[in-house]
C-alpha cells in the first residue's frame, strides 16, 4: 500500500474586501484541522486567495493586477508554507500569477512538506469571455484577464506518488486526464470556482450542474484508474453563488469522501495509490487496448466538423 493520507479542504465565500492574511489564517485554520486528522497532504482551491475576481469587469486591464500575485510565497502567504512545513504537510493551492514578464496566469502548485514549491500548473482550458458582456447575469472574464496556460499537463513524482494538476474548467475535458493518464498519473488534484446559476441559461439547475461536475471528475478518475481530489470554493460571494461539491473520487470512479455545505470544511481519506494498478493493468491498459490509428482528430482538429 502508498497512501497518502489526503485532505480536500473547501473554503467558504471569499468576499471582495477581504485580505489576503485573514484568507491566510483562514486556510491555516483548515490545515491544523487536518493535520489533527493525520493528514499529510491538503488541496485547496482554486484562486484560493481571492474572491473569484473575474466576475468584476476592469475597464482598464491593469486594474486587476491586485488580485495576482507578483511573487510566490509572498510575505503574506509566507505564514501558509511555514506551517505546512511545521505540520510536515504537502499542499496544493491555487493563485493568480503574475510573471517577472508581466504575464497572468490562472496558477495551482504543489508544495513538497519541507515547503519548496516542488510543481506548477496554468489553466489551459480558460472559460468566459474578453469583454463585458451586457447579455449575461454575470461576468466570466478568465479570457480577459489570463493567458492559457504554457506548460501542458505534465505529472509529477510527489510524495511517493505521481500526481498531475488541472484547475476548475479543465476537468470537463477528457483530454486533461488522458493526457495525464499517458504518464502514469495516480493522483489529480484541483481546485474550482463554479457559480451555481448559467450565466447564460438561466433555466439550468444547480443540480444539473453538480451532476456535471460529478460526472466529469468521476469519469475522469474511473477511465484513467486516478484518485481525483476536487475542491470547491463556495457559497455566496458579494451576491454571486458558487456552487459546493467538495469531493475525493477513487480510481474506480466512485465518491469516497464529501464536504457538506458550502463553509469552510475539510474532508480527510486514506488515498492507496497502488488502488490506481488495478484498472491501469486491466480495462485501461493503454499500450494493449488504445487504437491511436484513430484518434488523430484529437489533435489535429479542434471545433467540430460536421459532414454534410
Ligand atoms: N472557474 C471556472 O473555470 N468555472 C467554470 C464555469 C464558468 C463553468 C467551470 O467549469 O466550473
Amino acid at each position: 500500500m502508498r497512501v497518502i493520507r489526503t485532505a480536500a479542504a473547501q473554503l467558504g465565500p471569499i468576499q471582495r474586501d477581504e485580505g489576503r492574511p485573514s484568507v491566510v489564517a483562514r486556510m491555516i485554520a483548515l490545515m491544523d484541522e487536518a493535520k489533527g486528522r493525520g493528514a499529510t497532504f491538503i488541496v485547496y482551491p482554486e484562486l484560493a486567495l481571492t474572491t473569484f475576481f473575474p466576475r468584476w469587469h476592469h475597464e482598464d486591464r491593469a486594474e486587476a493586477d491586485v488580485w495576482f500575485e507578483a511573487s510566490m510565497p509572498s510575505a503574506e502567504t509566507q505564514p501558509l508554507f511555514d506551517r505546512a512545513r511545521e505540520h510536515g504537510m504537502g499542499m496544493s493551492f491555487g493563485y493568480a500569477e503574475l510573471t517577472p514578464e508581466g504575464r497572468h496566469f490562472n496558477t495551482s502548485i504543489l508544495v513538497d512538506p519541507e515547503g519548496r514549491i516542488a510543481a506548477t500548473y496554468r489553466k489551459i482550458h480558460l472559460p468566459g469571455h474578453v469583454e463585458y458582456d451586457p447579455e449575461r447575469t454575470h461576468q466570466h472574464l478568465e479570457k480577459r484577464y489570463f493567458e492559457p496556460g504554457d506548460l501542458g499537463f505534465p505529472v509529477w513524482r510527489f510524495m511517493g506518488g505521481i500526481v498531475g494538476m488541472c484547475i476548475c474548467n479543465d476537468r470537463r475535458w477528457p483530454e486533461t486526464y488522458r493526457v495525464m493518464g499517458l504518464q502514469g498519473v495516480e493522483m489529480v488534484v484541483l481546485g474550482f470556482n463554479t457559480p451555481s446559476v448559467n450565466s447564460q441559461k438561466g433555466t439550468e439547475a444547480l443540480g444539473d450542474r453538480m451532476f456535471h461536475h460529478k460526472l466529469s471528475v468521476q469519469a475522469g478518475a474511473y477511465q484513467n484508474a486516478t484518485w481525483v481530489v476536487a475542491v470547491a470554493k463556495a457559497g455566496d460571494e458579494d451576491g454571486h453563488h458558487l456552487m459546493g461539491g467538495t469531493v475525493i473520487v477513487d480510481p474506480d470512479g466512485k465518491i469516497v469522501a464529501e464536504v457538506e455545505g458550502e463553509a469552510d470544511g475539510v474532508v480527510v481519506h486514506d488515498c492507496d495509490l497502488d488502488a490506481t494498478r488495478f484498472g491501469k493493468e486491466t480495462i485501461f491498459d493503454f499500450a494493449r487496448h488504445r487504437r491511436i490509428e484513430h484518434y488523430g482528430r484529437i489533435t489535429a482538429q479542434t471545433g467540430a466538423e460536421v459532414a454534410v
